[in-house]
């Protein structure tokens, strides 16, 4: 992504075996590097994100992977996240790609964790899912789901349902964003 254009971009990398995300303003700059332990299902990292996409438009890539090696992309050409007061409230949409489109149906949710249910479904699906993400009714994407070891069909872990139309386990997937 960086490099594609010349421009300088940010990367949001959920990294599924050390269950850190990395949010870097710039990949030349590593020493601005900014982690968090989001097992602990914190709000804060969002913050993060939305002093990464408040002002101008970005762009938002996902690139998945199945164990059996397959790769696949999802490209959004609007992406933001909200303040604090919003609960984090996701704005994305301009699906282009190869995986499907898992994530414009989450647009305007707000971000559920296991202590703030502001899903559609009944219980806390961040309870139930054991991760954070702007779940609707739960999902069609779980990017921050729990890690898999192996291949199999299910909706508790990392899964992008609309590449397959499955809740197939995915072996890892990175987000990045970048100024449009
Ligand atoms: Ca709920």
């Amino acid at each position: 992504m960086v490099g594609e254009t010349g421009r300088q971009g940010c990367l949001i990398f959920p990294d599924t075996r050390s269950r850190l995300w990395y949010a870097q303003e710039s990949v030349f700059r590593s020493s601005e590097l900014i982690s968090y332990n989001y097992n602990i299902l914190s709000l804060k990292g969002n913050g993060v994100l939305h002093l990464l996409t408040k002002s101008g438009n970005h762009v938002l890539r996902v690139d998945l992977q199945k164990f059996n090696g397959q790769k696949a992309y999802a490209k959004y050409s609007k992406f933001s996240v909200g303040d604090e007061s919003s609960k984090y409230r996701l704005t994305v949409s301009g699906y282009r790609g190869t995986a499907g489109d898992s994530f414009s149906q989450h647009t305007g949710m707000k971000f559920t964790t296991k202590d703030q249910d502001n899903d559609t479904f009944k219980a806390n699906c961040a309870t139930h899912l054991k991760a954070a993400w702007w779940y609707t009714h739960c999902y069609l994407s779980n990017l921050n789901g729990q890690y898999a070891n192996s291949a199999g069909i299910s909706d508790d872990y990392l899964t992008w349902y609309r590449w397959g139309n499955k809740y197939e386990v995915l072996r890892r997937a990175s987000m990045m964003i970048r100024p449009w």
